[in-house]
């Protein structure tokens, strides 16, 4: 395959809701996607995770951009034959940047994989055609507007309910969300706002039989998170600090987690985010997949992603409505019965509605090889 242009786009969508957790509050996403098209007139998408500020991971929006149209795209037009595959090790000299390189190399598998005909989920080895579908709920101004909210999501069919917590908003929004709903599958999400010494008032969540605790504590921090084990009924998922599946092998090697969250853009890319799958496979290690906020593009990856045999509990694959009042993709991801559906078209097997993106489009840049 081979490509001869790469299209870098900035769209901004607003949320349904204001998102809030522990690094701040999103109301609107400042989004960059990536088109590639291949000599053949085939088109691929990938969506960027990064976040318009670098508040998750070190990377944000802008700086992506910057990544992709200086330093990567370089190395792409350099290969002979352009297929995810051949991508990997070649942007591999430039250190970290993974949500930029993931964003890329998903446009350039939805390209490769449409012209061969294949479904991501198909190609990547799914097991399922639809998987169950949690959502994570944001930090709210007050109990009684959370357990609103929680009610709002039980109400169309969420299998598994994820509350963000932080120093504050931690033990008791958790006991009313349990008390008020009973015998749910619960969970939360710290994103590193805990310290070690914390380990004690962490330790009273072990009351309320949470699935698991996700990334109480800093992304580096591997070997406080073992010792939080040790202190803790809750079983630890870690989030941020998996950044590999070397990352993933060296944690459950530790004893920092019992649970991995996989996020394909945290990881730099759907080839990396399957390795993680496969070393935690390999050692009894459940894995479930995040999520970024993403439009129906990301999403259409990492549904087709949560298929795999070793995503045993639902992910934070929620429906579009969930996100968006109107997604970027022409069939917005439903839930029925609890599931989403795993596209199983070419590629991601979405497509974009157009006339929707150039509306919400804040930026095009095209480059090509001679740019
Ligand atoms: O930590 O999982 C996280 C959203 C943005 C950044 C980090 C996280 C999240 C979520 C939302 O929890 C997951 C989703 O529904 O996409
Ligand atoms: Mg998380």
């Amino acid at each position: 395959m081979k490509l001869v242009e790469v299209e870098l786009r900035r769209i901004r969508l607003p949320l349904v809701a204001p998102f809030r957790t522990s690094f701040g509050v999103e109301t609107d996403r400042d989004i960059l996607l990536v088109r590639v098209t291949t000599e053949a007139g085939t088109r691929g998408w990938g969506e960027c995770v990064a976040g318009g500020l670098p508040l998750y991971s070190a990377e944000h929006t802008a700086g992506a951009q910057q990544v992709i149209r200086e330093f990567l795209l370089p190395r792409l037009w350099r290969l002979p034959e352009v297929t995810a595959h051949r991508l990997e090790p070649a942007l591999a000299a430039v250190k970290g940047h993974r949500m930029a390189k993931a964003a890329l190399e998903m446009a350039v598998l939805d390209a490769e994989l449409r012209t061969l005909g294949t479904s991501l989920g198909g190609w990547l080895g799914a097991v399922r055609d639809r998987v169950p579908a949690g959502v994570s709920v944001g930090i709210a101004d007050s109990i009684p507007e959370l357990l609103d909210a929680v009610h709002g999501y039980l109400g169309e069919g969420y299998r598994r309910i994820k509350l963000k917590i932080e120093p504050g908003w931690d033990v008791e929004p958790v006991r009313a969300v349990r008390e008020r709903f009973g015998d749910i599958a619960l969970q939360v999400d710290a994103n590193a706002a805990y310290r070690l010494p914390d380990a004690a008032h962490l330790a009273k969540l072990d009351d309320f039989d949470l699935l698991l605790i996700e990334q109480p504590l800093a992304d580096d921090d591997l070997r406080g998170h073992a010792a939080l084990a040790a202190r803790l009924r809750t079983p630890i998922c870690l989030d941020e600090s998996i950044t590999s599946a070397r990352a993933a092998a060296d944690a459950i090697a530790l004893g920092a987690c019992a649970l991995v969250n996989i996020k394909p853009g945290r990881v730099g890319g759907l080839l990396e985010a399957r390795r993680v799958h496969d070393v935690c496979a390999a050692h009894g290690i459940p894995v479930w997949c995040g999520g970024m906020l993403e439009t129906g593009i990301g999403r259409a990856a990492n549904v087709a992603l949560a298929a795999l045999p070793n995503f045993t509990l639902p992910g934070d694959t929620s429906a579009s409505g969930r996100y968006w009042r109107r997604d970027l993709v022409t069939e917005p991801f439903v839930l029925r019965g609890g599931h989403v559906e795993v596209p199983a078209g070419p590629g991601l097997g979405i497509s974009v509605d157009e006339a929707w993106l150039d509306e919400v489009t804040s930026s095009v840049e095209r480059l090509g090889p001679a740019s």
